[in-house]
């Protein structure tokens, strides 16, 4: 299109349409379209000059500027168009309201440190081909202690001060006292080769120390089978201290020692880690720190739950749970695996 080259220069409406494709905002645009079409514009300056032509000049004149000045608002309106499209597309990210509650932050929880320990334990002893089995918390006589050799007026009762359920005839059903009786249910219910473990809460009527609670948890072990010695007993507690207690300060101690149900029976201690086994409060100036009990099973036990006893041999052992969660983990009360303190629970 001419926009009649001496009233208006050609390249006038290339510029405008150069600065228009430039102008990146609705602003910008705005002063562009000043510059080009207001009133200091060349299109303004030629309009005022018309009157200056001779009049056979001006409807050609006219004409040409008339159109110039439409194609330029032509221009501007469609920029303008294109420009207020962008902006609505970006402004719902833009202007977006953030709802989300934020403060209340959930922080996960995880399982007790003794329920971590009692897992570990059975990975250990799964890995040896045990199974693990479970027992009632609320026992009976027979399976707490008289199938255990331990027979009303036993001296052995009183070392395990009982919690006794009112329920039936007095002092027939209890709280167990510790997991052995998970022993005698199982010989029950299976017949050798028998490889178990009882993990479970125990109770006894104690006073609270340092290393003592009247709750607490237990792990059991049972293997009996043909030609089961002692050197598998302590060949198989050595194996599962060595993966649970990989601490070169930490010294393990087998010492004779006596169970009613066990012949011979030993106590397994590890060094005080709190003293270094100089003796401190925790180990009661001992310098060891008992963590439960073995030995092999009592043919008479065997005999008891229906198991011949020149066939088959076994051992057992009982070890504290909560007792191993401090020796492994430094701590020196086992109150508090019991107070249910987040603090302390949320270290380990
Ligand atoms: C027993 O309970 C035997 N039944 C263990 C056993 C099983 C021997 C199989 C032979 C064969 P004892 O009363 O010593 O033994 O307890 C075993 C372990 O349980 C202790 O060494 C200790 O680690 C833990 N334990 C005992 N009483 C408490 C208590 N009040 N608080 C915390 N842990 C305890």
């Amino acid at each position: 299109m001419s926009t009649g080259g001496a009233i208006l220069p050609d390249e006038v409406l290339d510029q405008a349409q150069r600065a228009v494709a430039a102008a990146g905002t609705i602003e910008a645009l705005a002063a562009t379209e000043r510059e080009y079409s207001g009133r200091g514009s060349l299109i303004a300056q030629r309009k005022q000059q018309m009157k200056d032509l001779d009049p056979s000049e001006r409807p050609a004149a006219g004409k040409a500027l008339g159109e110039a000045t439409a194609r330029i608002a032509e221009m501007f309106e469609s920029r303008r168009a294109e420009l207020a499209a962008a902006e609505a597309a970006t402004a719902g990210e833009r202007d977006r309201l953030d709802l989300t509650l934020g403060g209340h932050g959930r922080t996960r929880g995880h399982l007790h440190l003794v329920t971590q320990v009692q897992r570990e334990l059975e990975d250990i002893f799964v890995g040896m081909g045990y199974r693990v089995v479970q027992g009632p918390e609320v026992e009976d006589d027979w399976h707490n202690f008289e199938a255990l050799n331990m027979v009303p007026g036993h001296p052995a009762r009183s070392m395990q001060d009982t919690l006794y359920v009112e329920l039936g005839d007095p002092e027939q059903v209890m709280l167990r006292t510790h997991t052995s009786p998970v022993q005698i249910r199982t010989m029950e219910a299976m017949e050798p080769p028998i490889f178990v473990v009882a993990p479970g809460r125990t109770y006894r009527n104690e006073t609270l120390d340092a290393r003592h609670s009247p709750v607490f948890h237990q792990i059991e072990a049972l293997a009996v089978d043909q030609g089961i010695t002692l050197a598998d007993l302590f060949g198989t507690i050595e194996t599962f201290a060595k993966q649970l207690f990989d601490d070169d300060r930490i010294r393990t101690r087998f010492r004779p020692d006596f169970f009613p149900y066990t012949e011979p029976s030993a106590e397994l201690a590890v060094s005080c880690i709190f003293c270094g086994g100089d003796g401190c409060r925790v180990c009661s100036q001992s310098g060891w720190i008992e963590l439960g009990g073995c030995g092999m099973v009592d043919p008479n036990v065997l005999q008891g739950v229906g198991i011949d006893p020149e066939v088959y041999t076994g051992f057992a052992f009982g070890f504290g749970l909560e007792r191993i969660a401090m020796v492994r983990y430094d701590i020196d009360e086992i109150k508090t695996f019991f107070d249910g303190d987040v603090r302390f629970l949320a270290q380990y």
